[in-house]
């Protein structure tokens, strides 16, 4: 018997391999389920498994560091390290807001590879979500080993994000060894067969498009429907830099800001500021930050928020220490108190060439605009669309009041490469998650890349993953 059937059958009898008709999480139902956890429980299986998977690489797959996807494959991952002398890293899931707030543990070198350690495999969708924050520190992810791959579409997903899967047993072997050796019935066989040839391929993530989709159009043909000169601009810088990536520079100083901007200028379309958090803010605060944004080619965005009616705000915009009319590209608004405040803005905002983006959606749990509330941002923004240029949205693709104006931009806070949240009700998804699921056209990324030990090179990796989510949604 080959240590591959050995295995198989020691998994069945252990109860971590089962037939029947499961429901699984994405609802549909599976004549088998795989719970790898129990292995935690039998040392020397968890051994063998271990020794097996890195035994079972071809040559080719060289590395430095191992990673487990979280949780199953961490004890797998922690055998492989200690008995083949292999130092490991660990991802965390969630990131803290406290402390280093490190999305990976363990001491590694850049340009180092990471082989990535997994229990089983569907849709490739937690590989894809352990190789992101990897590659964004620096380290190279070009293999993934599994232990059982289900054979429903995660080798070709991985391929497509150049990652190349190596499989210990894949679940057709599974399923003719148990059948060979009398431990389950001609038709579970078979049942197993039709299934996998009816779900060969799980999208990433596993959430199948209920109907098709109107044709995705491009920055370029929308930039041409934008009846606003600043989110016409905007449109032609992203298309020109190739990147949809809005920096939140939220820094303690002015002075740290506008060096901030300077490193990451040539990474974003868009920097957003809180002009109001700045204690050294002085009255040059504006000309200089505008000086590096025409170097980078760049649009500023005061995230200032107005909420007032339309007379206050004109003098808000206009006025006061910061004078945000003279320096902001861009400013936002909430509609809570009605269409004036849209009036307002535009009388000073207009004749500058400036644009202003409606709050249709916030990032916080909790927070009450949904629902009606988004349905009247837009009916507004239509209203106004020669000074409206777009929304801040979370999930504008879920609007039940139509969210493709493909005139206006959505910009999404609440964005790291993994998601979660913070202590304070802030939540964060993923740059493709953002881009393809939820239909937005620009990442607002703050602390992710502020706090991040280099900076530009993480505003970097941002920008590679929104705009290759951008293409990805152009070609579907
Ligand atoms: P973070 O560090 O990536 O969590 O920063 C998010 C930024 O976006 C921060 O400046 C917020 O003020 C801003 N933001 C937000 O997080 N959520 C919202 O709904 C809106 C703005 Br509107």
């Amino acid at each position: 018997m080959s240590a591959m059937e050995a295995l198989i059958l020691q998994l069945h009898e252990i109860g971590a391999v089962k037939f029947g008709n499961f429901k699984l999480k994405s609802g549909i139902f599976s004549p088998v389920y795989i719970d790898l956890r129990l292995i935690v429980s039998y040392p020397s299986l968890l051994t063998q498994i271990s020794q097996t998977l890195i035994s079972s690489l071809p040559p080719s797959a060289t590395f430095d560091v191992v990673c487990g996807v979280p949780y199953t494959a961490l004890p797998i991952a922690t055998v492989v390290s200690v008995s083949n002398g292999i130092p490991m890293l660990m991802r965390r899931k969630e990131i803290k807001d406290y402390g280093t707030s490190k999305a990976i543990e363990g001491i590694f070198e850049k340009d180092q590879t990471c082989l990535i350690i997994e229990d089983l495999v569907t849709s490739g969708a937690s590989v894809l979500e352990t190789a992101a924050p990897l590659r964004s520190v620096g380290l190279k992810v070009s293999d993934a080993v599994v232990l059982i791959d289900r054979q429903q579409g995660g080798r070709e997903n991985l391929a497509e994000n150049g990652i190349k899967l190596h499989s210990m047993i894949k679940l057709t072997d599974m399923v003719r060894v148990l059948k060979e050796k009398g431990k389950i019935k001609e038709e579970d066989e078979v049942n197993l067969l039709k299934f996998l040839e009816e779900n060969s391929r799980v999208s990433v993530p596993s959430v199948e498009k209920a109907k098709p989709k109107p044709r995705v159009l491009g920055f370029k043909e929308r930039s041409e429907l934008s009846k606003n000169p600043a989110g016409k601009k905007l449109f032609d810088i992203m298309l020109k830099k190739e990147t949809n990536l809005c920096l939140a520079a939220d820094v303690g100083t002015a002075a740290e800001l506008l060096e901030i901007a300077e490193k990451v200028g040539p990474e974003i379309c868009l920097l957003k500021t809180h002009v109001d958090i700045l204690p050294d803010f002085t009255p040059d605060f504006g000309s200089k930050l505008r000086a590096i944004a025409d170097k980078h080619k760049f649009l500023i965005f005061e995230d200032r928020k107005f909420a007032d009616i339309g007379n206050t705000v004109t003098m808000q915009y206009e006025g006061g220490i910061f004078k945000i009319l003279e320096w902001a590209d861009i400013i936002n608004a909430h509609i809570i108190s009605g269409p004036g405040i849209v009036e307002g803005l535009k009388l000073k905002g207009m004749p500058r060439g400036r644009g202003l983006l409606l709050l249709a959606e916030m990032s916080s749990a909790g927070n009450l605009a949904t629902g009606d509330y988004t349905a009247a941002a837009v009916k507004i923004a239509e209203a106004h669309s020669d000074f409206v240029m777009g929304f801040i949205s979370v999930n504008p693709a879920s609007w039940k009041c139509g969210y493709v104006y493909p005139s206006m931009i959505h910009a999404t806070p609440g964005v790291q490469m993994v998601k979660g949240g913070d202590a304070l009700g802030q939540q964060y998804n993923t740059p493709h998650s953002v881009i393809t699921e939820r239909g937005s056209d620009i990442i607002i990324v703050g602390r992710g890349i502020i706090k991040a030990d280099n900076p530009a090179e993480t505003a970097h990796e941002y920008r590679v993953q929104g705009w290759n989510a951008y293409l990805e949604k152009c070609s579907q």
